[in-house]
């Protein structure tokens, strides 16, 4: 079954007020980004802290997050899924051949369930346990573990500009999470890494989708 898009685009939900103050940290960052890549216009409502966990917004994602997806009937939850589903109708994210989209789909899973994991423990250990009297002994292992997923993903890419041949969904999601490490400092140690984040950053497509977002942040009263 296909769901057309509306003549504006499918919406998606983003912050209201991103604790980030758009940085490109908060995860409709992703979904901006890959629409951005494949030329597709699309509309954002933001929410409240308080509307994401009202009934309407439960009804779209049951965790009551963001980022959504609605175009059409279809309503998507999950960044990996929403940014799979539009490298899939639309040109641009994904290789033609099938083992070579089979690849770039793997290096998406290896962003969101292989080097995200370690990152989102080190942005719970710095933030909501720092104040735990074990938490000074658990974040060298935390930081550890880390550098143990950056390291091999730093051999892999080598001199490559990207994960796998041509940019694609892979190396959106991949930058997509090291660039949450890049605050904290740990990405310095792996040159390869932060060069791929910044050759990822300076694709005008991204720019695109920072501005945006970023714009959400500058027009919020305060
Ligand atoms: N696995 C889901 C996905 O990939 O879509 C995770 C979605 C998610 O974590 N959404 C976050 C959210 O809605 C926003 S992005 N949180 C509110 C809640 O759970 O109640 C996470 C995020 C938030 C803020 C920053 N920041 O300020 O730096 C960075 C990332």
């Amino acid at each position: 079954m296909t769901h057309p898009a509306t003549p504006t685009g499918p919406t998606i939900t983003a912050f209201e007020t991103s604790p980030d103050r758009g940085q490109g940290l908060a995860r409709d960052m992703r979904v901006r980004w890959a629409l951005e890549e494949l030329g597709q216009a699309y509309q954002v409502r933001l929410l409240s802290f308080r509307e994401m966990k009202a009934p309407a917004h439960l009804a779209l994602h049951p965790f009551g997050q963001i980022p959504t997806y609605e175009e059409g009937d279809l309503v998507l939850f999950e960044t990996g899924a929403i940014v799979l589903h539009l490298a899939e109708r639309h040109p641009g994210l994904l290789p033609l051949g099938a083992p070579a989209r089979a690849r770039a789909i793997a290096w998406m899973f290896a962003a969101l369930n292989t080097i995200e994991p370690p990152i989102l423990e080190l942005v719970t250990a710095r933030l909501l346990e720092a104040d735990r009297p074990w938490s000074a002994a658990r974040l060298p292992l935390v930081e550890a573990r880390i550098h143990d997923r950056l390291r091999p993903l730093a051999v892999r890419l080598g001199d490559a500009d990207w994960l796998d041949g041509d940019f694609s969904v892979g190396d959106l999601m991949m930058a997509s999470v090291l660039l949450r490490l890049r605050a904290s400092g740990l990405l310095d140690a792996h040159p390869i890494l932060s060069r791929y984040v910044t050759r990822a950053e300076t694709r005008p497509a991204y720019r695109r989708a920072f501005d945006a977002q970023l714009a959400v942040f500058r027009a919020a009263p305060r």
